[in-house]
């Protein structure tokens, strides 16, 4: 398999963690990319219309996307373990990832804006409202999910981790920590998980 990845890439790190968790590493090519939304590049697109990583190729050369459709993927390959619980269980799962998604999602239009854009044309408002968006997704986390957090680690709670790890890797300054105390503890301990550990984006 082949995985077209870059290492800052919060969405890409859900698939590294997964491919730790999976004990699956050795089985993945790893193939550097760097894109953006007006740059994909061509070898992206090739395989995922949409120009977004991660994108996994399998052996038969059929492309696999997006992040929680390859996670899913990876853990159907590996019996021994489970990324994802059976049952009732897997819709809060499912709803949790998405707000792992989402807030990674509204993170990383954050870090484009102001890259992708003219300086006179960066709209800052649109900025505040996705940080808005993630603000009130961290409150929300603290006020709903803490017993799914703390419970069995899982896919969408090691998303939950690495969407808290994307903000400080590039929105440190937004300093959330603050106001959401029980997130920062709980993230501090879970931080030290080797799947977590090993794929912590570097400056
Ligand atoms: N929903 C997608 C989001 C993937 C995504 O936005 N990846 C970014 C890199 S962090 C990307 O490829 N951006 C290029 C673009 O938006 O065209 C997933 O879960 O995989």
């Amino acid at each position: 398999m082949k995985l077209y990845y870059a290492p800052a890439s919060p969405f890409v790190r859900k698939v590294m963690i997964a491919l730790h968790e999976t004990a699956l590493l050795d089985s993945v090519e790893l193939l550097p990319v760097t894109i953006s939304p007006v740059n994909p590049g061509e070898d992206v697109p090739a395989h995922n219309p949409l120009g977004k990583i991660p994108c996994l190729v399998r052996p038969n050369g059929a492309a696999l996307y997006d992040s929680r459709v390859i996670t899913r993927y990876l853990d159907s390959l590996s019996p021994k373990t489970a990324l994802y619980p059976d049952g009732d269980a897997l819709w809060d799962a499912l709803t949790l990832e998405a707000s792992a998604d989402g807030i990674m999602d509204a993170a990383v239009t954050m870090t484009y804006e102001p890259r992708i854009r003219p300086a006179d044309k960066v709209y800052q408002p649109y900025v505040e409202a996705q940080w808005q968006k993630i603000d009130r997704s961290l409150t929300t986390l603290e006020d709903r999910w803490m017993a799914h957090l703390n419970g069995p680690v899982n896919m969408p709670v090691l998303a939950i981790a690495a969407a808290l790890g994307y903000i400080d890797f590039r929105h440190n300054d937004r300093n959330w920590r603050a106001s959401h105390p029980l997130l920062a503890t709980w993230e501090a301990e879970i931080a030290k998980r080797p799947s977590l550990a090993k794929t912590a984006p570097e400056a």
